[in-house]
C-alpha cells in the first residue's frame, strides 16, 4: 500500500504503521486521518494481519497533535463534523478492530497524538515520551475521544487535571498512572511491542477478538457483561475452541486455524 503521509508494510502477520510526517511531528493533516482510516480497514480485513503496532516517524514524536495550521476558518458545525468523522473512521475504528493495536509511542504524544495512542488496544512508550492533551492552550478541548478514553485510563481526577492545565507527562509518570503499559528505552520500543503481539499471535485470533471485545465493552456500552456473556458462548461454535481443548488433552502445542 502506498501512502503519501503513511508508511506500511507487513512482517511476519504484524502490520507497522508508521506515520511519516516528521518534520511537522506527525501531526494528524486531513490527509493522514484519511490514509489511517484505509489501513485501520485493511488491517480490519486482512486475515494474514495479526495485530498491528502503530509508531511516528523520527526519535521526537510519536504525534503531536491535529494539524493545528488547518483549524483556522472552521465554524462550529465543520469542528464538530471534523471531530465526528475522525472518531468514527479512525480513533473508533482501531479501539473497535478485531485485531490488537499497540501505540509504541515514541516521542511526544499530544492532542490528537495521545488520543490516538488512547484509541489502540496497548501503548508502550520509550522513556524520552511526553504525553499531554493540550488542547486547552488553544482554547479547545479534546475532540477524538481524548475526555473519555483518559477518564477512562486514569480515572476522573488526574484527568480533569491534565486537560485542564494541559501540562504533559514523562512516560514514567504515565506508567504509574496507568496511561501507558510500560516504559523501555527508543531503542527497544519496537522490539517490546513486537514481544507482546508475538505471544498474541499464539493464541486463538477469534478469541483475542472477542476478549477485545468485551473489555471494550466494559467501558463503552454499559452492557459489558452482556456482550461477555454472548462472545464467551460464541467461543465453543469456533474450531479452535475445538482444536485449543484436543491440544490440552493430546499435551500438544494447539494449531489454530482462526476459524
Ligand atoms: N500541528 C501542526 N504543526 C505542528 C504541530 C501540530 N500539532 N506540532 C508541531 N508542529 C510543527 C511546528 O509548527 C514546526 O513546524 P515548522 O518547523 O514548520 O515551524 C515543527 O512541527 C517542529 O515543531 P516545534 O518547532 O514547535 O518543535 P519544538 O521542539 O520547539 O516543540 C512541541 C515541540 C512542544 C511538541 C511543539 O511543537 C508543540 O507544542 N506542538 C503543538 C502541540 C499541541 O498543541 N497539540 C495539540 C493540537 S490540537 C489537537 O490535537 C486537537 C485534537 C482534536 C481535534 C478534533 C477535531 C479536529
Amino acid at each position: 500500500m502506498a501512502y503519501q503521509n503513511l508508511i506500511s508494510e507487513i512482517k511476519e502477520n504484524i502490520l507497522y504503521i508508521t506515520i511519516n510526517r516528521e518534520k511537522a511531528l506527525n501531526a494528524l493533516n486531513k490527509d493522514t486521518l484519511t490514509e489511517l482510516a484505509d489501513v485501520i480497514a485493511f488491517a480490519n480485513k486482512t486475515e494474514q494481519v495479526r495485530g498491528v503496532i502503530l509508531t511516528g516517524a523520527g526519535e521526537k514524536a510519536f504525534v503531536a497533535g491535529a494539524d493545528i495550521k488547518e483549524f483556522s476558518g472552521y465554524n462550529g458545525e465543520q469542528g464538530e463534523d471534523l471531530a465526528k468523522r475522525g472518531q468514527d473512521l479512525v480513533f473508533n475504528a482501531i479501539e473497535n478492530s478485531s485485531k490488537p493495536f499497540i501505540a509504541a509511542i515514541n516521542g511526544f504524544a499530544l492532542g490528537g497524538g495521545l488520543e490516538l495512542a488512547m484509541a489502540c488496544h496497548m501503548r508502550i512508550a520509550s522513556d524520552n515520551a511526553k504525553l499531554g492533551l493540550p488542547e486547552v492552550t488553544l482554547g479547545l478541548i479534546p475532540g477524538y475521544g481524548g475526555t473519555q478514553r483518559l477518564t477512562q485510563l486514569v480515572g476522573k481526577g488526574k484527568a480533569i487535571e491534565m486537560i485542564t492545565t494541559a501540562t504533559m507527562v514523562t512516560a514514567s509518570d504515565a506508567e504509574k498512572i496507568g496511561l501507558v503499559n510500560d516504559v523501555v528505552p527508543q531503542a527497544d520500543l519496537i522490539s517490546k511491542a513486537e514481544e507482546i503481539l508475538n505471544v498474541i499471535k499464539q493464541r486463538a485470533p477469534l478469541a483475542i477478538s472477542a476478549a477485545i471485545k468485551s473489555v471494550i465493552a466494559a467501558v463503552n456500552n454499559g452492557d459489558g457483561y452482556l456482550t461477555e456473556i454472548k462472545e464467551f458462548g460464541k467461543c465453543f461454535e469456533t474450531a479452535d475452541f475445538k482444536e485449543g481443548v484436543t491440544a490440552f488433552v493430546e499435551k500438544r502445542k494447539a494449531n489454530f486455524t482462526g476459524k
